[in-house]
């Protein structure tokens, strides 16, 4: 018989940082998990799902994801958006989440099974000055990892994005209404980048796989010429070297350089990667699967990137919740050209909200075998760690005006 969904309900919960997740309950008991989390703008997510979307979904069957995700994409006109995205990416999590625990199989199962083993991750090793930075990768090695985000400081700078000058764990929302202000200098960046990330190899060996996020900073002439300066760090990927909006620049930077270039955590459908795809300006696409409106449509641009021999890697910090995270490793095991995940890691208090069966050892994380995406969350433990406005620094330039990041 065909089961129903009774119940949608959205919750928000702050163990350290801001997520939102769906509840969706079916008439036969089953309960599916989504992350809705869009960080800085989590309660327009929340409004978008329940004055606009819980509704419509009591009575479906739960069954057809790709049909509500069409009903949801296509029904409400306006299309694409990271809010309306990040909705619909937690309800086609939620479904695949009842599907799984419907037949009893773990969601990659459903996705034509593994392909891999064991899912290659990396994490990030911030360091203000070089020392710093390369005992920051050596505590990372140590936990297992071969692949390594190595952000550092900028002399004359007296703050930089993602890097903490004690060598602690960053979190990247700053708590309270105001937004921190940091100030950037682009041309300080590029003096020092080069030479200290070649520093890093050199002390690191050839091995190790290094990533470096610039953070959408650059315009594309000092993205070609860094892309170009980092050609002897060998690195795993640049990522995000010019602002979002604009594609076409990246033929200029591809014109330049080999050094591998990611994009798209900020991207939410699989038009805004078809340029990038077809034209093969880049290498690795960096979607997450709640940002981009969930499994189905991340497999769709996983398909459109294999065709172009380009990877997926999506994105993992520690705003994508472990229900988002789950739906990436289930995506990653399944998909052959899947490349890397990116795992941040949480504080304690996030794993104990979100129990989840996906594991993390020796550099590789798995999601596990439960039914579904293999995760529950404590939902009276979540009630204890009310929503607080949180959001990523602005950056100025030296002369005031604002830049990107
Ligand atoms: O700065 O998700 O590749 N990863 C990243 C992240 C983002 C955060 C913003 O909250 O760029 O660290
Ligand atoms: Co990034």
């Amino acid at each position: 018989m065909t089961d129903r969904i009774v119940a949608a309900d959205v919750l928000v919960t702050s163990p350290g940082r801001n997520f939102v997740t769906l509840k969706i309950t079916t008439a036969d008991g089953l309960v599916g998990w989504g992350d809705a989390t869009l960080n800085g703008r989590e309660l327009a997510v929340v409004s978008y799902l329940r004055d606009h979307v819980c509704p419509i979904l009591v009575g479906r069957d739960p069954a057809r994801i790709e049909d509500t995700w069409q009903y949801l994409y296509r029904g409400v006109y306006w299309r694409r958006g990271p809010v309306t995205m990040a909705a619909i990416g937690a309800v086609d999590l939620a479904l695949w989440d009842i599907k799984g625990k419907a037949c009893g199989q773990p969601v990659y199962q459903l996705l034509g099974g593994a392909v891999r083993d064991r899912i290659p991750s990396y994490t990030h090793a911030p360091g203000w000055d070089v020392p710093a930075l390369c005992d920051a990768v050596q505590a990372v090695r140590e936990r297992g990892f071969r692949a390594v985000r190595v952000q550092t400081g900028v002399p004359g700078l007296d703050s930089v994005y993602g890097v903490t000058k004690d060598g602690s764990a960053y979190e990247p929302a700053g708590r309270g209404r105001a937004l921190v202000e940091e100030v950037w200098d682009s041309d300080a960046y590029l003096r020092y980048v080069p030479g200290a990330l070649a520093e890093v190899r050199s002390a690191v060996g050839p091995e190790l796989a290094l990533l470096h996020d610039v953070h959408h900073r650059l315009t594309p002439i000092q993205a070609a010429r860094l892309g170009q300066a980092l050609e002897p760090v060998d690195l795993f990927w640049l990522e995000d070297v010019t602002p979002a909006e604009n594609q076409e620049v990246l033929r200029l930077v591809r014109q330049h350089t080999t050094t591998p270039l990611a994009i798209g955590e900020v991207f939410t459908t699989v038009w805004e990667f078809q340029q990038l795809l077809t034209e093969q300006l880049i290498d690795f696409v960096r979607a997450a699967v709640s940002h981009a409106g969930g499994i189905t449509p991340l497999r769709r641009i996983a398909a459109l990137a294999e065709v172009w021999q380009v990877r997926l890697a999506p994105h993992g910090p520690s705003d994508v919740s472990p229900i988002a995270l789950a739906g990436a490793t289930h995506v990653g095991l399944a998909t052959p050209n899947f490349a890397i995940q990116e795992y941040m890691g949480y504080p304690e208090r996030v794993h104990e909200v979100f129990r989840h069966a996906w594991t993390y050892a020796d550099g590789h994380l798995h999601p596990g075998d439960a039914p579904g995406l293999g995760v529950e969350v404590d939902e009276a433990l979540a009630a204890r760690f009310p929503y607080e406005p949180a959001y990523l620094p602005v950056a100025r330039r030296r002369d005031g005006t604002l830049t990107d990041w």
